[in-house]
């Protein structure tokens, strides 16, 4: 199997890091999905990274497409639970992670573009609003909780911990950690697993 990927998109990192913690034996290719030359979109018609190359050759997207793919792989525990309810509820902490880095991404490329050319106000408050609320529900349910759903590892951590190292790493202006000590007790304890520190971000996406 080979990722395209960068070292910079945080969905890259989301998959990255389930490669990790299941062990999973692939090639990681770094590529961009809009580059002239881009390897992607042969297996990607959307031109967008993280893209898989399954063993036969054929391509898979969008992250959480491939997240539900891999877990079939792997020698570690399932990180996606088999019961309907557990299953659904691992997904939607999965979204809001999506949404948190979604938010992240926009508001990150915004702030490159020359300032006479940036969105409104409004616009950046409104993307900033999905973020703070996205938290917001996220510390709830986390609570005294040692993980984000049940009594192990899912990918719900994976979802919440690859959101906040984004935030931390595209953002670091944003304090979040004294609003919410749940979740900063959380990333201090996932930013120290080596899934995490071996795919941290190392350049801008
Ligand atoms: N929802 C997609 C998002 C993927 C995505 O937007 N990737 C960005 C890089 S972080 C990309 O390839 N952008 C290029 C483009 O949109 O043309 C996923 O979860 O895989």
């Amino acid at each position: 199997m080979k990722l395209f990927g960068s070292l910079g998109s945080p969905y890259a990192r989301k998959v990255r890091i389930l490669l990790a913690e299941k062990n999973i034996a692939h090639e990681f290719v770094i590529a961009r999905g809009s580059a002239p030359d881009s390897p992607v979109p042969p297996y990607n018609p959307l031109g967008k990274i993280p893209t898989l190359v399954r063993d036969d050759g054929r391509g898979l997207y969008d992250s959480p497409v491939i997240i539900e793919y891999l877990d079939a792989f792997g020698t570690g525990p399932k990180m996606i639970p088999e019961d309907f309810d557990s299953r659904i509820e691992v997904r939607r902490w999965e979204a809001l992670g999506d949404g948190i880095a979604d938010a992240t991404v926009n508001i990150s490329h915004e702030y490159r573009e020359p300032a006479d050319k940036q969105r409104s106000a409004e616009w950046f408050a409104k993307q900033q609003q999905k973020i703070d609320r996205g938290l917001a529900v996220m510390e709830k349910d986390l609570g005294s909780n040692a993980f984000c759903f049940g009594q192990r590892f899912t990918l719900a951590d994976i979802a919440a911990g690859y959101a906040l190292g984004y935030l931390d790493h595209a953002l670091p202006k944003v304090e979040w950690r004294s609003k919410h000590p749940a979740l900063a007790r959380l990333a201090q304890q996932l930013y120290a697993r080596p899934s995490f520190t071996g795919t941290a971000h190392v350049a801008s996406k």
